[in-house]
């Protein structure tokens, strides 16, 4: 089988310093995350940042040296996220794109989000696949629920996403698709042959999920977006604490980390510059 891509989500847009007293915040402090993930195994950053309060934003600014700073101490793909919070606009959501990043993710479809609605409607799916297409930025579909599948594969039919495409499934939201095997072998199975994908197990999921991910073929993602646990009852001291255990699992299992440039290559990315 192939190595493994393995993703970290150091910081998300939910999760508080309160729950998580080692949540990277600061350009700084992701970009230090950043690096320690990248030692312990990980390819590819799914990035959010916060503002000074701590709080979830999309602000060029802030994600302009975030970015600089781990392109200083890493070779990461910088995945930029543009789902961001839910309730943000949608142009609010896209400004991480005119960075010019080598990845994005694209939420394909509207989902409950525990108390609420991730809201992705056909015509905002649109705009993102075609800016990203413009911005020569490659995106991540990420699937949240089965029919988000569906709707990334009309973008196909439109033209606006390109094969092969890479998906990440998230899994356990409340609200969305149930992180069980039972679901993740239908969504892996239910994708083009030529993709590639990931998951994102989230809380007591991620690790389930991982290993799971790792036998049948996929690629992982684990970081403090989707859980900030090591095990039951023990908050995670960091990020690459999470990467650390995949790796171990990974290799025992015949799947050694990919690194960034390797990964690139899986993922049909032009070389680093
Ligand atoms: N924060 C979630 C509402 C993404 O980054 O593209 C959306 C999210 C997905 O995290
Ligand atoms: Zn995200």
């Amino acid at each position: 089988m192939e190595k493994l891509i393995i993703t970290v989500a150091p910081v998300g847009a939910e999760v508080t310093r309160k729950e998580q007293p080692y949540l990277p915040v600061t350009p700084e402090e992701i970009a230090a995350e950043a690096a320690a993930a990248r030692e312990a195994g990980a390819a590819v950053i799914h990035l959010h940042v916060r503002d000074a309060a701590g709080n979830p934003t999309q602000d060029v600014e802030v994600f302009a040296r975030t970015i600089e700073l781990i392109k200083k101490e890493t070779d990461l793909i910088i995945q930029v996220s543009t789902g961001g919070a839910v309730g943000m606009t949608a142009e609010e959501r896209l400004q991480p794109l005119a960075l010019g990043p080598e990845m994005a993710s694209l939420t394909c479809g509207t989902c409950n989000f525990g108390d609420d609605v991730f809201y992705n409607p056909p015509p905002l799916l649109e705009t993102f696949a075609r800016r990203m297409q413009e911005a020569g930025v490659k995106p991540e579909i990420e699937v949240f629920e089965a029919g988000m599948i569906q709707n990334a594969m009309a973008l196909v039919q439109k033209g606006l996403l390109k094969p092969p495409l890479h998906f990440d499934f998230v899994l356990g939201v409340p609200g969305a698709a149930p992180a069980t095997p039972r679901q993740l072998l239908y969504l892996a199975e239910s994708l083009p042959p030529d993709a590639t994908w990931s998951v994102a197990g989230v809380g007591r999921h991620q690790l389930p999920m991982a290993n799971l991910a790792i036998i049948l073929g996929g690629h992982v993602r684990v970081g403090f977006e989707d859980n900030i646990y090591y095990r039951r009852g023990e908050l995670a001291r960091s990020n690459a604490q999470l990467v650390s255990r995949v790796v171990r699992l990974a290799e025992e299992l015949g799947r050694p980390p990919a690194t960034p440039d390797e990964a690139r290559s899986m993922l049909h990315l032009p070389p680093r510059t």
